[in-house]
């Protein structure tokens, strides 16, 4: 069988909009290649509602996949929607985390005729199997369809049980000018049960590991075909300390001299500072660590799990590496500490430390978290319009003041912590650029977005809503 595999071509804020262009995502290049070792013709593209029919025509599918968040879903729906009436005989299937948790919704408002719920590596080659034995209603667990007013197949979500499973994900998967970035991975899942996080309903709590070899077999093939700088898509590298330095010290061994990023913890940094020093030797070159918050009340309520001096003793950690450090902060807790009081102390929180670079959102209940399920428990979810569901907006009612108040707070978190930086924001940067973790470009992006907002005055909203 023929399949595109669509990432849509995002226009959101927050985050995404640090990245020029788009970014493809990773989960359907996975599923691209699991396709293709089954033997089926697959092809990686972004699309959008201009051009998803001329690539249909061009391409010919008999089957498009699309790969979504909660954010990016209005447009994929929107595709969905397009390519219906216009080509009848192609089969359409969504997956990823948000149709994953509203699968029932996503089939009813787009008309998809498949969502694959959890991962897609082993269940969709089964589907394109039953399909090109004209059965188009399998019972494969996962492969969610809807008939005769029933959904069928909706019990679990898919995952698998070893992730030997995962193909490796190729250039030539990739539309013709698509520029391919390698991406590594030891595990999937992760051990913790942070409130604001999809990944451990999505993963149903299951932590699984590939051998170090298999990785460094991946690096070695990456190498080979000229790659040399990577990111761990693992939502925890470090929560096996004893893999990471197997890794290291084989990388290190091999010489292969590549450079790469990955996100951590800050327990797990502060329980094996040398493995910090090695995994600098080895190549790392920038760590992204969650803090979320600063106020302890709030980090046990959020179930993170962490504490003020294991955040100090990592700042420190890292400062002695060449390694950059990024920072996750969230403005909001969905609980009585939504008050002003409690976020100007969380700003001055993230003042008062060394931190790198700090990338701050506002709560965002994803579906499968347990901090949606209990706002709209709580009857606090303001509305479902999903584009807004992108870490700058507050969707919810918070409890010590109004949605656009909460908001307001995450230009001036951004404004107070990098004014707070003084003169040490220049070698924070230029660290971040020299060590190859942040590019020029992007360091440019923000410089534009800051400008916009404090000098220029224009609405934040605006400067960091995506443009290309
Ligand atoms: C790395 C990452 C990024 C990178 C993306 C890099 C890349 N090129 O992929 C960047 C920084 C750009 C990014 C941006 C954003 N991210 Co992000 N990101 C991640 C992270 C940590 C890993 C993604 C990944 O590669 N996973 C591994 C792949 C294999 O898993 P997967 O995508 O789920 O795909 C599997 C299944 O879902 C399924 N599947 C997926 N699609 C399809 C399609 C078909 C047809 C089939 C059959 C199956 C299938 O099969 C895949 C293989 O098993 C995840 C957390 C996580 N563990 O997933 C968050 C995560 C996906 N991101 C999240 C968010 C919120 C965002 C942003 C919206 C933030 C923002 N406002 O900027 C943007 C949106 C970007 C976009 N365009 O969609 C949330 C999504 C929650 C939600 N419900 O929306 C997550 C889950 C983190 C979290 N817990 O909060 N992100
Ligand atoms: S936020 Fe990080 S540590 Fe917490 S559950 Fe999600 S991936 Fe795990």
């Amino acid at each position: 069988m023929k399949i595109l595999c669509i990432s849509p071509k995002a226009t959101i804020g927050g985050l995404e909009a640090l990245h020029s262009g788009n970014q493809l995502i990773q989960g359907i290049i996975y599923v691209a290649a699991a396709a293709k070792r089954a033997g089926h013709e697959a092809q990686v593209d972004f699309g959008g509602l201009d051009d998803i029919a001329d690539k249909i025509d061009q391409f010919k599918p008999d089957i498009v996949g699309l790969s979504c968040v909660t954010a990016t879903y209005p447009m994929t729906r929107d595709i969905i929607r397009k390519i219906k009436p216009l080509f009848p005989d192609v089969k359409t299937i969504i997956g990823g985390h948000h149709a994953t948790f509203m699968y029932r919704e996503v089939i009813d408002e787009s008309g998809v005729d498949y969502v694959c719920r959890g991962e897609g590596e082993e269940v969709f080659p089964l589907l394109l199997e039953a399909l090109s034995q004209g059965d188009p209603h399998p019972a494969i667990p996962g492969i969610v369809f809807k008939k005769d007013g029933l959904f069928h197949n909706d019990q679990a979500i898919a995952i698998l049980d070893d992730l030997d499973k995962i193909p490796l994900c190729t250039p030539d998967l990739l539309a013709p000018g698509l520029k391919f970035s390698p991406k590594l991975v030891s595990s999937r899942g992760c051990p913790f049960k942070c409130s604001f996080c999809s990944i451990s309903a999505f993963y149903n709590g299951k932590y699984r590991q590939r051998k170090v070899e298999d990785v460094i077999a991946d690096v070695e093939r990456f190498v080979g075909w000229g790659y040399d700088n990577f990111w761990f898509h693992d939502d925890t590298l470090t929560a096996d300390l004893r893999w990471v330095r197997e890794f290291c010290n084989q990388v290190i061994e091999r010489g292969f001299g590549i450079t790469w990023n990955c996100m951590s913890r800050v327990d797990t940094i502060c329980r094996d500072p040398e493995l910090v020093a090695l995994m600098a030797k080895a190549g790392c070159r920038l760590i992204s660590i969650g803090v979320e918050s600063g106020i302890p009340e709030i980090i046990e309520r959020m179930h993170k799990k962490i504490d003020h001096d294991q955040i100090r003793q990592a700042i420190r950690i890292l400062n002695n590496t060449n390694i950059s450090h990024n920072w996750f902060m969230i403005i909001g807790s969905g609980d009585e500490f939504d008050t002003p009081e409690y976020i100007k102390m969380n700003i001055k929180f993230f003042c008062s430390f060394k931190f790198g670079l700090v990338l701050v959102s506002v709560l965002t209940p994803f579906p499968g978290t347990e901090i949606f399920e209990k706002l709209r428990a709580e009857n606090r979810i303001l509305h479902y319009d999903w584009e807004k569901y992108d870490i700058t907006h507050c969707v919810y009612q918070p409890l010590g003041m109004s949605p656009r108040e909460l908001e307001s707070y995450l230009k001036k978190a951004y404004f107070r912590i990098y004014l707070s930086m003084g003169l040490r924001i220049i070698p924070v940067i230029r660290h971040a650029i020299r060590s190859g973790a942040v590019s020029r470009e992007k360091i440019s992006r923000i410089i534009r977005i800051f400008w916009h907002t404090y000098i220029l005055r224009k609405s934040f909203d605006q400067a960091i809503s995506k443009r290309d």
